[in-house]
């Protein structure tokens, strides 16, 4: 009876012992490893994809386009460290699971890992690209997972052979250091692994970095137009700087593509395939241009929109050498990490639109964010159906033939840009002194452009606002408004009229399939 007690008391104190929870940390910990030597394998041999980025790549792709577009709009930015948070703590679940098997025998626990492996290697396949020695990360994690649990699980076993039958033997102290000595090898051959992995390898960014700086491209330093600004504090600059644009893509992993690796295949319906280098895009003569770009997601007063001095070769001169069939009317683009998006062909051939192999924002090389070395830009079009990053493959095709990867989700195949305007300053609930008040934002319609804003204020007539100069139809506007108004609360809404004459509507839409609509309107106090 006493000693049933001491041993029950002996296996509280020592809850290591037998227990489930120690078989499951096991696991994790023999699961991290295989983890921490495949991405080491990764950095040593420069191979992509990781396996685990492959496999976030996957869940992203198998996602329900409903899921897919709930992310996108209430989680935005935080989607992609969401489902990464996500995949891994089902990932490490998974290992604790492994690990308990393995108390029943470890041939169950090697079968578990041959699962993820299995997962993983299959996710490295499915990327674009991939060749099967990609899989040498796969292999080399799988082995780690066999050979540490093997380890770690005959010291465990012994472990809790020992305490289950007499935990006062002076083996039990002996075959618990064993174990978590074996515990402690693999966690430090992880961290050894991890941190050989991230810090002593040189890797392809470092050598993009160095690329893109020593690289001289003939492309000029912006000079913001007179006139194109009016300078009010709080509004957004009218040129947008590269590291403030916004950055929308699917990418767990951006490319990295140095410039010699790169080119761009034009097939499909056209009299002659063309094959183009990056060493050919800069023998070519590069085009410049102010063109705002944004996001069919950006909601009404949203900050899914930039402007820039883009630099490129048009795409017009390109397709005509190809010889594009009358056929034809879209081009499927494709990146180099699968993304595709398809864009009317009419809107890349029409030599005032502008469309452009973009090398160049504000006067240097793309940054590896935004497309490096090479993205496509088509003036007046959203950037989900035209502004594809990393672009190396155009299929010229029909609409009718193929969907593309937002298109697949519900959104619309055709994606012009609409008309919008936006409210900067005052902050939306602002608590302004008594006196003038500056109410100013910008306005945009690529390509048709913008021939004037009004404001109405609480509820009022609507009143022209001030407008910039514009150099062209394919940038934003500048406008601004003083106001004269009684202390208290106000609430100010904004309009656009473009060009064509056509008014803003005030029809409020969501973002899917096609843009928002609606007026941006702000409330503030005055005194
Ligand atoms: N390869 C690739 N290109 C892409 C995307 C993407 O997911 N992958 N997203 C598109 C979308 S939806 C937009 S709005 C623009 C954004 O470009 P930016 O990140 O340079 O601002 O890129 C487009 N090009
Ligand atoms: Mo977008």
């Amino acid at each position: 009876m006493t000693d049933q007690v001491s041993l029950e008391k002996s296996s509280a104190a020592t809850p290591a012992a037998g227990g489930r929870a120690t078989w499951a940390l096991a696991g994790i910990v023999v699961g991290l490893a295989g983890l921490a030597t495949s991405y080491l394998t990764v950095r040593l041999f420069d191979l992509e994809p990781q396996p685990v980025v492959a496999v976030l790549d996957r869940v992203r792709d198998l996602a329900p386009g409903d899921v897919a577009n709930w992310a996108r709009e209430n989680l935005g930015k935080a989607s992609k460290p969401i489902t990464t948070v996500a995949t891994l703590a089902i990932l490490f679940a998974v290992f604790g699971a492994i690990g308990r098997l393995g108390r029943r025998h470890s041939g169950f626990a090697v079968l578990g890992f041959a699962a993820l492996a299995v997962i993983g290697g299959a996710s490295v396949l499915g990327e674009n690209g991939t060749k099967t020695t990609d899989l040498l990360p796969v292999v080399v994690g799988f082995v780690t997972w066999g050979l540490a649990f093997g380890a770690v699980a005959t010291r465990l076993e012994r472990f809790d052979e020992i305490a289950a039958t007499d935990p006062l033997d002076p083996a039990y102290d002996t075959s618990r250091r064993g174990f978590l000595m074996a515990v402690g090898v693999v966690a430090g051959l992880a961290g050894l692994s991890g941190v050989i992995g991230r810090f002593a390898v040189g890797g392809r960014v470092p050598r993009l970095n160095q690329e893109r700086r020593l690289l001289r491209l003939s492309a000029t330093t912006p000079v913001v137009p007179e006139g194109a600004r009016f300078d009010v504090v709080g509004a957004q600059p009218w040129m947008t700087r590269v590291d403030d644009f916004y950055l929308i893509d699917t990418s767990f992993s951006r490319p990295v593509i140095l410039a010699e690796e790169w080119s761009l295949r034009i097939h499909g319906m056209v009299e002659k395939e063309l094959t183009i280098t990056y060493a050919d895009l800069l023998e070519r003569e590069l085009t410049e241009q102010w063109v705002t770009l944004n996001c069919v997601s950006n909601e009404v007063g949203g900050d899914l929109i930039g402007n820039a001095w883009w630099s490129g070769v048009l795409l017009a001169p390109l397709l005509a050498e190809a010889g594009v069939s009358p056929e034809a009317d879209a081009v499927l683009q494709t990146s180099s990490d699968g993304w595709n998006c398809g864009t009317p062909l009419a809107a890349l051939t029409d030599p005032e639109r502008g469309a452009m192999l973009a090398v160049a924002m504000n006067g240097e090389p793309l940054t590896r964010e935004h497309g490096y070395p090479v993205r496509t830009l088509v003036p007046g079009l959203y950037g989900y159906v035209s502004a594809t990053k990393w672009v190396v493959d155009f299929e010229v095709t029909r609409f009718s033939d193929f969907s593309a990867y937002w298109t697949d989700r519900g959104w619309s195949e055709l994606g012009p840009v609409k008309m919008a305007s936006r409210i900067e300053v005052p902050a939306n609930g602002a608590d302004l002194p008594a006196g003038t008040v500056v109410v100013a934002g910008h306005a945009w319609h690529q390509h048709t452009g913008i021939r004037g804003v009004e404001i109405a204020v609480d509820g009022g007539a609507w009143q022209p606002a001030e407008l910039a100069e514009s150099p062209t139809i394919d940038s934003w506007v500048q406008w601004k408004a003083l106001l004269e108004l009684p202390a208290g609360e106000h609430a100010v809404k904004v309009r656009a009229i473009d060009l064509a004459g056509e008014v803003q509507t005030g029809a409020v839409a969501g973002v899917l399939p096609d843009g928002s609509t609606g007026w941006h309107q702000i409330g503030f106090r005055v005194g």
